[in-house]
């Protein structure tokens, strides 16, 4: 039976005690909850370092013991904690990733050579459990190589990858040096999710930048894979801290914060200790509360939470010693004999405490300079089930595109989180409700539970899409079946786009010429006079005279606007006007002037704007202009939009390649019509003919036609053995 195969750095464990007595706990942070439902059913199994280095003598204990949890470990040496978690992971990716790349990242050789090597160990943990039926699913930053170090050992594995830190724009992400290596590992997942359309939009724009691959949407197609880019925001147990409110141990925490703080409004602000979470700049706006508003002096107090991170790394040690200077001058300029300004707390807390403070707490002041998402704004707002308290949020953390009711403020600007302060301190009880209703139901509605199971469906999807694509690329049978139709067929039509089609795109269409290749196929295939090859593209008949006029294929040039058949002269359809082109080529050229790389080709009754040497992000920036642009102009004149693959056409609505298809197979008994092409213009073919007719899309977009190959040596081979078999006939 096929099982799902949960991947992390850390497994959801907390190892206590010494070296020959380690104790195992399952620790429950929010993912491990949200991933429980999964990882702890059937043969199911949660994949992950645990936490501690295990001397080798000791690692099957402990793997033993591990089992009975659903855990499986991967052991890490101290070198390797050393180079590859806390070298490469956080001081390459964690900067970089949170846009602190050029005062925190240290780009090592040796870390990336452990990061590499590290991913490996963790591929082979994985496939000494995983079968090809498997679904898998990896979380996090520290893996992004193990999706594609995965799939070139199981090349059809279902693969799910899940970033939990933001992904960062793409000037910010190409200066990592290994940056390629990192997207082709990430692009060897079936689905990619993140927390904030903003990150799938980051990386869509980085992967297609960087490597080479196209995307339409949020598909990118990666060889004959497609791969979907989502964003899935992260929810927390909104039950479990809903709960906890009631529990006996959380209500004497409240009595006795209730206690303590007598006649004083609390700020509450939860943080691990890092250089992202704007710790400073959050003291600077309180100090400049008590400042520019001394009434709130005895009448307010900060209580900061910081948990210790990774403090003998110097970076985060300055950083701890700064906030304990900055806490130390708060307090000492302020504090009066019955009134601490900040309660700062260097340590973590039992949940309960956490709870306490959540539901007791006037205010929770989140202000990340950069966060994926922030679970503790939502955790205070799932505790406040009185709905009640106000939530201020970074519009820099995830969370703030869906808590939409929090106060939202830049993080960087200090007079703006003093006033949001205020706004909340002062906020009437009708309208702090209002807000909580209203987040609440969010946070209860997106809970983990949800969060996972949309992945999993999703990632389902993802895999039947491909299948059915799969099952759609003409296969070795289906190309049995149509030999046999061929062979036995004694009239044939075949229709054949030329760009995309005969040959692959170039980067100008100048140097997209027929081969002697191309033109040995075109002749095989006409030398037999029961083929009829008619060659039809969207490009002018000046073109295809020049390159076909010698063959005995038929012509159709722009898209149907001009034929040649039997080797007469070229027919252009009548009644056609070009009455319309000025004012169009006016608009193109205004893009023209606008944008660098552009240029526009005039056929006889239409007009193209190509745009594939445009830099790339502009050139789709500007056609999406110019296609709403178009829209208003040619709705009155008869004339049709086509987006074509980097260009933009406009020609006269009569003119369609189906309807010059049909022209050709009008009052002829043809007993085997076959159709290729790839782009938009084609699909007009695919839907004229009739039903029985074999029709191929190129490329793996979604088509009214029956089957699709790749590219065009695929289509060049398919003919090729149509004619291999005449020959033998
Ligand atoms: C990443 C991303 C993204 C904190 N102090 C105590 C304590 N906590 C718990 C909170 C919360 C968790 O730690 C912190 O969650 P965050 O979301 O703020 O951040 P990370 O876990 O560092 O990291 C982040 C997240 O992944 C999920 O995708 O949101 O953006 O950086 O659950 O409650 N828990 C206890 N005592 C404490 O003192 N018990």
């Amino acid at each position: 039976m096929s099982k799902t195969i949960i991947i992390s750095n850390r497994l959801p464990v907390k190892i206590t005690g010494q070296e020959g007595d380690y104790k195992l706990e399952p620790s429950e942070g929010g993912l491990a909850t949200g991933l429980g439902s999964i990882y702890k059913q059937g043969d199911n199994v949660w994949i992950g370092w645990p936490g501690v280095d295990v001397a080798e003598a000791e690692q099957q204990g402990i793997t033993d013991q591990l089992r009975d949890l659903s855990l499986v470990p991967v052991y890490l040496s101290q070198e390797e904690i050393n180079e590859y978690y806390e070298g490469f992971s956080n001081d390459v990716l964690w900067p970089v990733f949170h846009y602190y790349a050029s005062t925190y990242a240290n780009y090592k050789q040796s870390n990336w050579e452990y990061y590499q090597q590290v991913n490996k160990k963790f591929r082979d943990v994985v496939l000494s459990v995983a079968e090809p039926d498997d679904t898998i699913w990896v979380h996090d930053y520290q893996l992004l190589l193990l999706p594609n170090l995965i799939r070139t050992a199981l090349p059809d594995i279902s693969i799910g990858f899940f970033l939990h830190i933001p992904f960062p724009s793409y000037e910010m992400f190409r200066l990592i040096p290994w940056r390629t290596e990192l997207l082709e590992g990430m692009l060897g997942a079936d689905l990619l999710g993140f927390h904030t359309f903003d990150d799938a939009r980051h990386f869509l724009s980085a992967a297609t930048r960087l490597l080479p691959v196209h995307s339409s949407s949020n598909i990118i197609n990666n060889g004959d894979r497609s791969i979907v880019v989502e964003s899935f925001p992260m929810g927390i147990d909104n039950e479990k801290y809903a709960s906890l409110t009631k529990e006996t141990e959380v209500l004497e925490q409240i009595k006795l914060l209730k206690h303590n703080f007598k006649g004083v409004q609390i700020i509450l602000s939860v943080d691990r200790l890092d250089y992202s979470k704007g710790i400073l700049q959050r003291l600077h706006a309180f100090e400049m509360l008590l400042k520019e508003h001394p009434e709130y002096k005895e009448k307010v107090s900060l209580y900061m939470i910081v948990v210790p991170s990774r403090d003998t790394v110097p970076q985060y040690k300055e950083l701890r010693d700064q906030i304990d200077k900055r806490v130390g001058n708060i307090n000492g300029m302020h504090r009066t004999m019955d009134w601490n300004p900040i309660h700062y707390y260097y340590r973590s807390f039992p949940i309960e405490t956490l709870s306490a403070l959540y539901h007791i707490t006037d205010v929770c002041l989140v202000t990340p300079m950069r966060d994926g998402m922030n679970l503790v704004s939502k955790e205070y707002v799932a505790s406040r089930t009185k709905n009640d308290g106000v939530l201020i949020l970074s519009e820099m953390a995830g969370a703030s595109k869906e808590l939409i009711e929090a106060i939202i403020v830049n993080p960087t600007n200090t007079v703006e989180v003093c006033n949001a302060m205020v706004t909340a301190l002062t906020m009437d009880a009708t309208e702090k409700k209002r807000r909580m209703i209203h987040m609440r139901s969010i946070v209860a509605k997106f809970n983990v539970t949800h969060w996972v199971k949309l992945f999993m469906i999703k990632l389902g999807e993802v895999k039947e899409m491909q299948q059915s694509l799969r099952t759609k690329h003409v296969s070795y049978k289906t190309e049995q079946d149509i030999k046999e139709q061929f062979a036995n067929a004694s009239k044939r039509i075949i229709f054949l786009d030329y760009d995309g089609t005969l040959v692959n795109f170039k980067p100008t269409a100048d140097q997209a010429i027929p081969d002697k290749d191309l033109y040995d196929l075109l002749e095989n295939l006409t030398s037999d006079p029961a083929n009829h090859v008619v060659i039809i593209s969207g490009r002018k008949h000046e073109n295809l005279n020049d390159w076909f006029c010698d063959t005995n294929t038929e012509l159709v040039a722009e898209h149907g606007a001009w034929t040649k058949f039997n080797g007469q002269k070229w027919h252009r359809i009548p009644g056609l006007t070009d009455h319309w082109k000025p004012d169009v080529m006016q608009v193109l050229e205004s893009y023209v002037d606008r944008t660098p790389g552009s240029f526009i080709e005039e056929k006889t009754y239409s007009l193209v704007w190509h745009f594939r040497k445009v830099e790339d992000g502009l050139g789709e920036l500007r056609s999406n202009e110019l296609m709403s642009n178009l829209k208003y102009l040619v709705s009155d004149k008869g004339l049709q939009i086509l987006p074509g693959d980097k260009v933009i056409e406009v020609k006269n609505m009569e003119i369609n390649k189906g309807r010059a298809a049909l022209t050709l197979l009008e009052n002829q008994d043809y007993d085997f019509v076959m159709a290729l092409g790839d782009d938009h213009t084609d699909e007009d073919i695919f839907r004229a003919l009739p039903p029985e007719s074999i029709t191929i899309k190129i490329g793996s977009n979604n088509s009214a036609a029956k089957y699709y190959l790749r590219n065009p040596f695929e289509v060049r081979r398919l003919l090729r053995t149509l004619t291999q078999l005449e020959q033998r006939v």
